[in-house]
């Protein structure tokens, strides 16, 4: 009999061939032409037009930004993948959330989600997606339904407060996000952890035309009751500070300020902030507006304004006036007070509205991780979720920029080492033999910027040591000279006849991993001066990729290609289709399919490897297709191995026989 209908099988995936012509292939691996690059786009743009965004290279998950809803993030959806073995049913996100999390619980391991892709991609989106399945898929008791609930609210507070309108995306995330569940070892999601890097808060006093400030000023100035909005004495109108009205467009069609405020109220009581804490809150936000609207005369005496921040803020007026107005100087014994120019008192301004929202923004952080935090203290397991601001490109960019696409870069760096550096070196270690494939390894990008004593965070270091002396363009220079001839960094001196036309006196150019970025050096020791830098911690798992788009129903063929080539996806289905597409562990994949062959069924005695190489016998597997390696046995083609899945449920369902391993959680 099963042989029959394994022999049924194979027609019927040839039959299905028609079907694939429409809807494209679910995992690029299978693509006959895998190292065209043009197959590769057709068959995501045949999928995109079939409403189908993601698709599999391996374990790695990639897709296409739909920007409309597509109704595939329902309970029932949820149902449908959990606790399915991820090849049976068609590629999704919730796919990939089950497949860890079943791993996790059965290795007792830790495992991470890496998001990544420019900015608009569908970064957050799918992070938060991820954590709505865990949220309604793990088991839970009552008690701890309330860490679930805080676990997903904890998303609309950060979004309000680290999130803004940029021209890449009406919701991108301002700051980088690692966050932790934790599982017990039912499975139970029992509390989380948040860590958040590099705050962009130079946005709170300037925004470029045709972005806004963090979403919150705006959800409080349009959706704050009357009655608060009297005491922290507002008005009603976001195009009376300052502090909003930067870009010229604090009223977003796509975003809706008002019912944004309800729910960041909800979410605050839920996550346990109590009354005070949230009165506070939000006179410090306000008191930052009104810093923003205090101006500096050289002889004007009116400080109204002023008056409201000290008020809310709980400090004397001549306490905050003086700090924003004169320099304390210490001469011998005596403190003289000299007085800032209107432009330094400017500065001064700036400089503790962005200092007040930061630290407000890490005590946010805090809140939330002690309302999320596990008391009890048996051993966990954790899934980690990476979502960080992607790579982006403006007409002009600064040290903000910088930042961001650092991080880009370190973020692709161990990507690379996760999937092509560790996958080859998966060959070597099993003994399987292999030819190499070559791939473009950032690594000298991430040194150029962050190498000791070389690199240009290094450099710029320096240069904030020596107050006074060093300037923007000292740090330039200083970088022109000792990055001179490096293959990734272009500067007015060093550019070439070609690229001088477009580099400007006091920019550089550094050609990053995703393209050439050309920033400006103005500003950037100032905003080094008040930095807090921490780097990505190491770490591993499975690996999600998303691609972007920006007009629904039209599939942007430049933009996605450039992400195509810089997120190396080409390389790594090259990998993954010059190896072995998938590998199971001797012992488990004889315990999964054991009873297909008589001769390991019920009980093998000899190893399993010989188990495994009895099984496969059996089964027919032509010496090509599978090598067997010291622990694993690695399979080339994905058919094979989904041909023995569907073999093996035959034999549960038709013979009767009672399946040996499940993989149905409930
Ligand atoms: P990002 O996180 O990658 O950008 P987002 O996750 O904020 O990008 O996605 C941007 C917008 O794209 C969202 O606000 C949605 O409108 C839409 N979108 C994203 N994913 C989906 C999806 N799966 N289905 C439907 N619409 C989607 V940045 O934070 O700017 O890098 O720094
Ligand atoms: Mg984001």
């Amino acid at each position: 009999i099963l042989e029959e209908r394994c022999q049924r099988i194979l027609q019927d995936m040839e039959g299905s061939l028609t079907a694939r012509d429409r809807v494209g292939i679910q995992d690029f691996v299978l693509l006959d032409a895998y190292t065209s690059e043009t197959a590769f786009m057709d068959n995501l743009r045949k999928r995109f037009n079939e409403n189908l965004i993601y698709t599999y290279i391996g374990t790695l998950l990639v897709s296409v930004n739909p920007y409309k809803e597509l109704g595939i993030y329902t309970k029932k959806q949820m149902d449908i993948y959990m606790g399915v073995n991820f090849f049976e049913l068609p590629p999704h996100i919730f796919a990939l959330a089950d497949n860890v999390y079943r791993t996790m619980i059965s290795e007792t391991n830790n495992h991470f989600i890496l998001i990544s892709g420019e900015s608009g991609a569908g970064k957050t989106e799918a992070s938060k997606t991820v954590l709505q399945f865990y949220a309604v898929c793990c088991p839970s008791t009552r008690l701890l339904d309330n860490v679930r609930d805080r676990l997903l609210l904890s998303n609309p507070v950060l979004e309000a407060f680290g999130n803004a309108k940029t021209l890449k995306n009406d919701n991108s995330s301002r700051f980088g996000k690692y966050m932790d569940i934790q599982f017990d070892h039912q499975g139970a999601a029992v509390g989380g952890h948040i860590l958040s890097y590099l705050l962009e808060k130079s946005r709170v006093v300037h925004q470029n035309r045709g972005e806004r400030n963090f979403h919150i000023f705006y959800q409080l100035v349009e959706g704050g009751e009357d009655e608060l909005l009297r005491r922290l004495g507002l008005e009603r109108n976001c195009q009376k500070y300052r502090y909003l009205i930067q870009g010229e467009c604090a009223k977003v069609s796509s975003i809706n300020d008002k019912s944004d405020w309800k729910t960041v109220q909800k979410a605050l009581t839920i996550i346990e902030f109590s009354e005070k804490d949230i009165e506070h809150l939000f006179a410090i936000i306000a008191s930052v507006l009104h810093l923003g609207n205090v101006h500096f005369e050289a002889s004007a005496h009116g400080y109204a304004t002023l008056n409201s921040s000290a008020e809310l803020l709980g400090i004397p007026l001549n306490m905050l006036q003086e700090g924003l107005t004169h320099r304390k100087i210490e001469a011998k014994a005596e403190e003289v007070l000299s007085p800032f120019t209107a432009e330094h008192a400017k500065y001064a301004r700036d400089a503790l509205a962005k200092a007040i929202y930061g630290r407000t923004f890490s005590w946010l952080v805090n809140k939330i991780n002690e309302s999320l935090a596990n008391k009890d203290s048996t051993r966990k397991t954790v899934i980690g979720l990476l979502d960080i601001y992607g790579f982006e490109v403006f007409d002009v960019n600064s040290f903000e920029q910088f930042c961001i696409n650092f991080c880009n870069e370190k973020l692709q760096q161990l990507f690379i080492q996760l999937t092509l550096k560790s996958e080859q070196e998966e060959y070597e270690m099993e003994g399987i033999e292999w030819e190499p494939v070559p791939y473009f390894n950032n690594k000298i990008i991430c040194d150029l910027v962050e190498e000791k004593h070389r690199g240009i965070i290094s450099i710029l270091d320096e240069e904030c040591l020596r107050p006074g002396e060093a300037t923007d363009f000292t740090f330039l220079e200083k970088l022109e000279e000792k990055m001179c001839g490096h293959p990734h960094f272009v500067t007015h001196k060093l550019a070439d006849q070609k690229t001088r036309k477009t580099l400007e006196r006091g920019d550089f150019r550094l050609l990053h991993y995703a393209g050439e970025v050309t920033y400006s050096v103005v500003g950037f020791l100032d905003k080094n001066n008040d930095l807090l830098y921490r780097n990505i911690k190491e770490v591993r798992g499975f690996t999600t990729v998303s691609l972007s788009l920006h007009t629904s129903d039209h599939f942007d063929d430049v933009m996605v290609r450039h992400q195509v080539k810089y997120l190396g996806l080409m390389e790594h289905l090259r990998v993954r289709r010059a190896g072995f597409a998938y590998r199971r562990r001797y012992e488990v994949f004889l315990k999964r399919y054991k009873a297909l062959c008589p001769d390991t069924w019920p009980h093998w005695k000899g190893t399993p490897a010989e188990g495994v190489q009895r099984l496969i016998k059996h089964l027919g597997y032509k010496p090509d297709e599978y090598k067997m390696g010291r622990t694993k046995i690695f399979i080339r083609h994905p058919r094979t191995l989904f041909a023995t899945e569907d073999a093996f449920e035959i034999c549960k369902h038709e013979l009767g026989k009672a399946p040996v391993t499940s993989n149905k959680r409930r």
